[in-house]
């Protein structure tokens, strides 16, 4: 399939969507994955936790193997042609990790980061002509039912529009991050929801306290193809980029719009 196939596979993003993404930053989309995708993608992410070895070395990534459809999942595509570009080649997936949080695990992940007008061209977030311009852009797979306020990742919900706080220039007031100073959102949801934020917003993980279930998030952020944020990650190497379907081994290409061409 090529990246026009992508293009035309993708589901497009709704009007109120993108209000909500322009008003807040983010946005929360209930169950998008079957159980079957849910089940296959813990599965993977158990044996990639506890095996890895057992798994074929192309594999050996969050979203490899039984995974990576998760890549280009038609439901992320509509969204990133909204806010990154409408060409899906300029596109580029720059970094991935996982999440996993109980509520025995002593550490507190509250280190908020991010929120405010921000100039570099990874955190930006513009809106102009009618568009969004959203910078890099974070793409939450929650593959374990979130009980509100026990886990998920929160959110300043406006943050990345807010001019007199800027953690670019170390102006984010102390007293907004406390995590009863009122401005935090958060959220509940089923397993196989996605959580879709700029990462211009300010934002942080949390301590995971719902005894039921453990946290079991796949974090992606997709980013401009002119631009890089992350260093490389060393699980998306060549041997797993070479073993994706060849229309997804292009969400990995080198940072640059314009090929060179040749002289006829
Ligand atoms: O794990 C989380 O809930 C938050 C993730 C985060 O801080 C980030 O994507 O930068």
């Amino acid at each position: 399939m090529s990246t026009a196939a992508v293009a035309t596979s993708a589901q497009g993003m709704s009007e109120y969507e993108q209000f909500l993404f322009d008003l807040k930053g983010f946005l929360v989309i209930p169950s998008v994955l079957t159980v079957e995708e849910i089940q296959r993608l813990r599965e993977h992410m158990t044996s990639l936790s506890k095996a890895a070895d057992s798994l074929p070395e192309k594999h050996r990534a969050p979203i490899a193997g039984p995974a990576e459809f998760l890549i280009d999942h038609p439901r992320v595509m509509g969204i990133l042609q909204a806010v990154i570009d409408p060409k899906p080649e300029r596109i580029r997936l720059e970094s991935v990790f996982v999440s996993n949080r109980a509520a025995v695990d002593s550490n507190d992940p509250w280190r908020p980061h991010a929120g405010g007008t921000n100039l570099d061209p990874s955190n930006s977030y513009r809106f102009h002509n009618g568009r969004i311009y959203s910078g890099m852009t974070r793409i939450v797979w929650e593959l374990n039912e979130v009980v509100k306020g026990q886990g998920g990742t929160c959110l300043v919900p406006g943050s990345h529009k807010a001019n007199l706080g800027s953690a670019q220039l170390g102006t984010w007031p102390e007293a907004a991050d406390d995590p009863d100073s009122g401005i935090w959102e958060t959220y509940g949801c089923p397993a196989g929801s996605l959580v879709v934020f700029s990462e211009g917003v300010r934002h942080t993980a949390a301590k995971w306290t719902h005894p039921d279930n453990g946290r079991n998030a796949i974090l992606i952020a997709y980013n401009h193809v002119s631009v890089r944020f992350h260093e490389p990650k060393p699980c998306m190497n060549r041997i797993v980029i070479e073993g994706l379907a060849e229309e997804r081994q292009s969400f990995f290409r080198d940072v640059w719009v314009l090929a060179n061409k040749r002289p006829s």
